[in-house]
């Protein structure tokens, strides 16, 4: 395969065009994040546009037949800035590790997870921020978190048996009657404003989230009643904890190592793809947002962090609660028979235990060592591996971040395991958003790949 093969003197031209300095060397003081966006934004595009023009042509990989029956595995063919993923590695946000991500990024006082709020101007900036800067994003985010009168009607009229997924995606879907980017569309601004619009309804859409996320689960598990409101002297997680009806300061903690793991998984996976899909449409990003949401809520993306819990649910009625390592093998192998995934292990990419998962079982080992459903978790990571490795067909029998994230919240009380890929949902913004921001600044064009019929590939085959 052809990967970028260049010259010598290619080679120091691409260092020089790769090394994004001028980005890092702005990293500025200010907490004014669009400011400092419309100052690195220039700057990106030149650099991109020396890149194209003269590496344009170069090719990154091949197309085969397989790849495209293959749900396009492997293919390269997105750009996505804010975070890329090694098979082995795991995730890097802006090429930090979550370990490294854990130790750089502020925190909140007396708190020793990461807050999102920093880690979301991480992957829009590219820049580690300071302290003064998440704080500000903070205190933005809860100025602009108010919903408009019907969007809460409509969740307050939603039935309670409507899924929380169907009812996030729907609320978010109608949130767009507020779309500074439609209003800009439809007055005519030049596309090189876009982003601007774009951002707004990005930072609006964002400090939102919390509100429509915390309204759903009150009305839904909670008769509608006991919704905290926003202190615009604390923290996006504090607030959603809040909101939610949690006050626990480890549930806070879990929180804000949640929302900040579950934010970005490079581009090609359903949520993220589709969102830069439907917003290369110029749909705006509230309806680009939704869309991705409909797509975690399947069950072989989001939705897996709740089928492991009724998955665990299941062995738990079947083989008790500390079954027997050969129990727990044979009740895996029942799954596998009929024809079932075992949820929250394999990946599409990685090769690896999830980086997300460690994260997570770390930090039960700190806070729930001697929990039963733990212990069991633990077991199956033991167990499930080489099971599905047996099968012979499984290109990775690791856990992923779903395996892991139920648990932890059953420990504190959230046993509504219907609910928890909202949470994954109100994560997956800062990711999304930020590259979306990125995809206008950079003027990306509609998204239209070229497909072929059957007939044609087998075509296209015997002539090549
Ligand atoms: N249990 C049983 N079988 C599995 C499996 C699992 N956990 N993971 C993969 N397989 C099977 C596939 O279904 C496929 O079977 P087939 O050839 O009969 O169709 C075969 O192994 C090869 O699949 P693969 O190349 O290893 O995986 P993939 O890239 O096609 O799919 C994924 C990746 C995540 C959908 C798959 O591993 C899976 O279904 N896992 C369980 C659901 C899950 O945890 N999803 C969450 C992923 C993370 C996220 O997005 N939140």
């Amino acid at each position: 395969m052809a990967l970028f093969r260049v010259s010598a003197a290619r080679c120091l031209e691409l260092q020089k065009l790769s090394a994004p300095v001028i980005l890092r060397q702005l990293s500025s003081e200010s907490t004014d994040l669009k400011k400092i966006l419309t100052e690195k934004i220039p700057q990106e595009q030149e650099r991109i546009k020396a890149f194209r023009k003269s590496h344009g042509s170069t090719k990154v990989g091949e197309v085969t037949v397989d790849m495209m029956y293959g749900g396009m595995r492997g293919i390269k063919g997105l750009v996505w800035e804010p975070s890329v993923l090694d098979a082995d590695e795991g995730i890097r946000f802006r090429g930090k590790s979550i370990p490294e991500c854990q130790k750089l990024l502020p925190k909140a006082q007396g708190g020793g997870e990461p807050l999102p709020e920093g880690l979301f101007w991480l992957l829009i900036t590219g820049d580690v921020p300071t302290d003064a800067q998440v704080k500000a994003i903070s205190k933005e985010w809860a100025a602009r978190s108010s919903l408009p009168a019907h969007v809460t009607k409509a969740l307050n009229d939603f039935p309670k048996h409507l899924h929380p997924m169907s009812q996030f995606s729907a609320a978010i879907t109608i949130l767009n009657s507020e779309s500074e980017f439609v209003k800009a569309y439809s007055s005519g601004t030049h596309k090189s404003k876009y982003w601007e619009s774009i951002y707004e309804d990005s930072m609006n859409l964002i400090a939102k989230l919390p509100v429509i996320a915390a309204t759903i689960y009150r009305n839904t598990y909670k008769n509608g009643k006991g919704l905290g409101s926003v202190d615009s002297g604390k923290d996006w997680s504090w607030n959603f904890a809040n909101m939610l009806g949690y006050d626990n300061p480890e549930f806070i903690e879990l929180m804000r190592l949640y929302l900040t793991i579950h934010s970005d998984h490079e581009g090609g996976n359903v949520s993220a793809h589709t969102v830069h899909l439907v917003g290369s449409a110029l749909s705006d990003p509230y309806l680009s947002f939704a869309a991705g949401m409909n797509g975690l809520a399947g069950p072989l993306h989001g939705l897996a962090n709740q089928e492991v819990l009724v998955w665990l649910e299941k062995l738990r009625s079947q083989v008790g609660d500390a079954p027997s390592d050969d129990k727990l093998k044979e009740f895996i192998w029942n799954t596998l028979k009929s024809g079932q995934v075992v949820p929250g292990y394999g990946h599409a990419v990685l090769r690896k235990t999830d980086p997300r998962y460690t994260c997570q079982r770390e930090f039960a080992m700190k806070h729930l060592p001697n929990d039963p459903l733990f212990k069991l978790v633990a077991q199956v990571y033991k167990i499930v591996p080489p099971v599905l490795l047996e099968t012979g067909k499984v290109k990775n029998p690791w856990p992923n971040v779903d395996a892991h994230s139920g648990v932890l919240l059953q420990y504190y009380g959230m046993k509504e395991m219907n609910y928890y890929t909202v949470l994954f949902g109100v994560s997956r913004a800062l990711g999304v958003l930020a590259s979306l921001v990125w995809d206008r600044a950079l003027g990306l064009p509609i998204e239209r790949p070229k497909s072929l019929s059957t007939d044609l590939l087998m075509k296209a085959a015997k002539a090549a």
